[in-house]
């Protein structure tokens, strides 16, 4: 359990990961201190440390943003998630682009109808980024999350290990800090990627010798690729399909972690959503998903699924870009 009692700052720090405690009533700027240290600790440049630390503001995120989504289940999310507009839009820069994104698709090995869906969801195709300064951001948001005692799961360390992800990333492209800008949760550019997903995975899809994922959407699109190529995205496959069950499911069943051939799935019950038998095929483990319930919808979800997983964990967010990928394809 996180203690809030001891020294300011009290920094415990294994591969770039740390947990600090403050006292109570330690402000943003004595959290920035601390920050600072932890910077430095983690190699980042005084000389960095001390060009971009002072033009950090605390950022307070704007509450209710994502009220209409609340309390939704996934019949009433998806429609609203993915309007019609967001469908015809995907279609459109598709074919505008077409060459571009089959060049993608060809060399990294990802259908594009993914790629434009994912486009579409995380930032409404480029409209929607955020323009954050994503220092602040992540500062803030790992302070918050230090003075409410969350640590794991998008908790403190989550955020300062992006915080320092963003710092290399100052260090080693010539961006300035109003350059790498963010929405209110830290992700960056056309395809809202992670800091740390930037330092793995950004490429110069365009070839201009620049890597730029918040003005130009082939690189931002192509370091999404690069990313799932190298999670070990399936070019030949698919995300998973929605199914339906025609006998009681044991909730056991209902996990990724449970793996089984369609034909185990299809003893169990478990139909295509038409009401047909399930691919008459036993070289894949497949798991059932079924957020709202098995009252609600339900899928057996694929390799690709899981792929999608590392990008972005929610399963409402992504069954609502799978969603996109089928309507645009
Ligand atoms: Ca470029």
């Amino acid at each position: 359990m996180f203690c809030k009692s001891v020294v300011v700052f009290c920094v415990y720090l294994t591969c770039c990961n740390l947990v600090s405690a403050q006292e109570s009533g330690a402000t943003f700027s004595d959290y920035l201190s601390g920050l600072k240290r932890v910077a430095l600790e983690a190699n980042i440049s005084p000389m960095t440390v001390a060009q971009h630390f002072p033009k950090i503001k605390p950022f307070k995120r704007a509450q209710g943003h994502n009220s209409v989504f609340e309390n939704t289940n996934l019949e009433q999310y998806i429609p609203k998630k993915v309007p019609d507009i967001l469908v015809s839009t995907g279609r459109i820069f598709y074919q505008a682009n077409e060459k571009a994104f089959d060049h993608i698709a060809t060399k990294y090995g990802v259908q594009p109808r993914f790629l434009i869906a994912l486009w579409g969801l995380s930032s409404d195709f480029g409209e929607r980024q955020g323009r954050y300064p994503v220092l602040s951001v992540l500062a803030s948001s790992a302070f918050e999350a230090s003075l409410s005692g969350q640590v794991d799961h998008y908790g403190e360390l989550f955020y300062i290990d992006e915080f320092i992800a963003a710092l290399k990333i100052l260090e080693r492209y010539p961006y300035r800090f109003e350059d790498l800008t963010s929405s209110q949760q830290g992700t960056m550019g056309h395809m809202q990627i992670r800091p740390s997903q930037f330092l793995a995975y950004a490429k110069d899809g365009s070839g201009d010798g620049h890597i730029d994922i918040w003005h130009d959407i082939s690189d931002a699109m192509t370091t999404t690729a690069n990313m799932l190529q190298d999670i070990g995205w399936q070019s030949d496959s698919t995300w998973g399909r929605q199914i339906r069950a025609t006998k009681a499911l044991s909730a056991d069943n209902i996990s990724l972690a449970v793996q089984k051939t369609f034909s185990e799935w299809q003893q169990l019950g478990i139909r295509r959503f038409e009401g047909g038998d399930l691919p008459n095929r036993d070289d894949m483990r497949v798991s059932l998903l079924a957020p709202d319930g098995t009252d609600g919808r339900m899928y057996l979800i694929y390799f690709n699924y899981r792929a999608l997983k590392r990008v972005n964990q929610d399963d409402k967010y992504l069954l609502a870009a799978t969603y996109l990928s089928e309507r645009i394809k």
